[in-house]
């Protein structure tokens, strides 16, 4: 069977997943594409084999050539695209933010219980990342004992010129929020924001770099290191500190010149080189789980969690308080009702 995939939204990431599924994996094809912009989506379905272009992302979800829904639109539009494909019984890849409040998480998490199975995967794409899965089974074969800190580095070398300050907690560090709550199995239940009083003369008026302090619910304490005008490449580090040794990301680079005197590796330009096979990866276990008409991976839970703890960063950040980050009860169709999913 070929799962037919139906995309709203063909920016950066949406063509990236497009030009995934049609040249580099097997099992799926994409039938049909929107973008609020219809040019933009009548020429890239143009360059695709079995494509066809439509105006909206309603009527992408309601098409009988469609199997499943991809959203990589914006994230206020998240919330529209993945109710309407639960409501049509799709399987749905939405690309993070599963959403980009509290409130609207919430809709989504009760419309996916009425529904009574998962129907939502989030594209929280660095639990399929080799690094952080080796990060995570060195931790989980007591490597170097019970877990006791995590620091977790974010530097992006430029962001879109429409990146506002809040972006740095919300669109950044959302993803370390996310590996974090994977690689401890806990949640996080607690978060200070701290900010340099140096600006960054590269771009004084926005917010380009973070440190948000996470206290975990199991009593482990993470850092996150939020830099988003960086300028010399997209560098993603992680180290676990153990009762008894640490664990952390190896380089990623590809090479390492050695001569005169010095070496030399190099760093990823971006998030496309550095999480390349995640990317891959978390598309394979989608496309597979899809066309069983099951979902898998980060689900509605992990989604909604995340963006609570940014929520609460943000207010943290405003407020220069420490704020305590409250979940609803989580429902069974989520798994275990204090752990976060460990598996993916
Ligand atoms: P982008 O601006 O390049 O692309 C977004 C596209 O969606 C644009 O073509 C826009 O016209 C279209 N669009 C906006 N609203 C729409 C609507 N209502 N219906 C249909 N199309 C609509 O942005 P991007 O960088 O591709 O980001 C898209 C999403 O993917 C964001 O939620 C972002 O956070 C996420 N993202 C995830 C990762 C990751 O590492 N997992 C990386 C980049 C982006
Ligand atoms: C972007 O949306 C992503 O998701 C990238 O992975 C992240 O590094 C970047 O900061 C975000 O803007």
């Amino acid at each position: 069977m070929v799962l037919n995939i139906g995309v709203i939204g063909a920016g950066l990431i949406g063509r990236d997943h497009i030009r995934r599924v049609t040249d580099d994996l097997p099992g799926a094809r994409v039938s049909a594409v929107a973008d609020v912009d219809l040019d933009r989506a009548k020429s890239v379905a143009a360059g695709l084999p079995a494509a066809k272009p439509l105006p909206t992302g309603l009527d992408v979800i309601a098409d009988d050539d469609v199997d499943a829904v991809l959203v990589t639109s914006w994230g206020p539009t998240h919330e529209e695209y993945v109710l309407a494909a639960i409501a049509e019984g799709k399987q749905v890849f939405c690309e993070k933010p599963l959403a980009t409040t509290r409130e609207a998480c919430e809709r989504i998490i009760d419309a996916e219980v009425a529904a009574g199975k998962r129907l939502v995967m989030v594209g929280y794409m660095r639990r399929y990342d080799p690094a952080y899965r080796a990060l995570k089974a060195a931790v989980t074969a007591g490597e170097i004992g019970a877990p006791l800190m995590f620091h977790s580095v974010h530097r992006n070398p430029a962001v879109p010129p429409h990146y506002s300050s809040n972006m740095i907690i919300n669109d950044t560090c959302a993803h370390d929020v996310d590996i974090t709550r994977f690689l401890l199995e806990s949640e996080v239940a607690a978060v200070r924001v701290l900010t340099p009083a140096r600006r960054n003369r590269r771009d004084p008026e926005h917010l380009t770099e973070a440190m948000l302090v996470l206290e975990m619910a199991n009593g482990v304490l993470v850092d996150v290191e939020a830099s988003i005008n960086i300028a010399y490449g997209y560098d993603i580090r992680g180290e676990i500190v153990g009762e008894t040794g640490t664990v952390s990301l190896g380089e990623a680079t590809p090479t390492v010149l050695r001569r005169d005197g010095g070496y030399r590796g190099q760093v990823p330009a971006n998030w496309q080189d550095r999480f390349r096979s995640a990317y891959d990866a978390e598309f394979r276990a989608w496309i597979a789980a899809a066309s069983r008409g099951e979902s898998t991976g980060p689900s509605t839970w992990d989604g909604y969690a995340t963006t609570v703890v940014c929520e609460t960063g943000l207010a943290a950040w405003r407020t220069g308080d420490r704020v305590e980050a409250s979940l609803r009860d989580k429902p069974g169709l989520y798994g275990d009702p204090v752990t976060p999913a460990s598996h993916e």
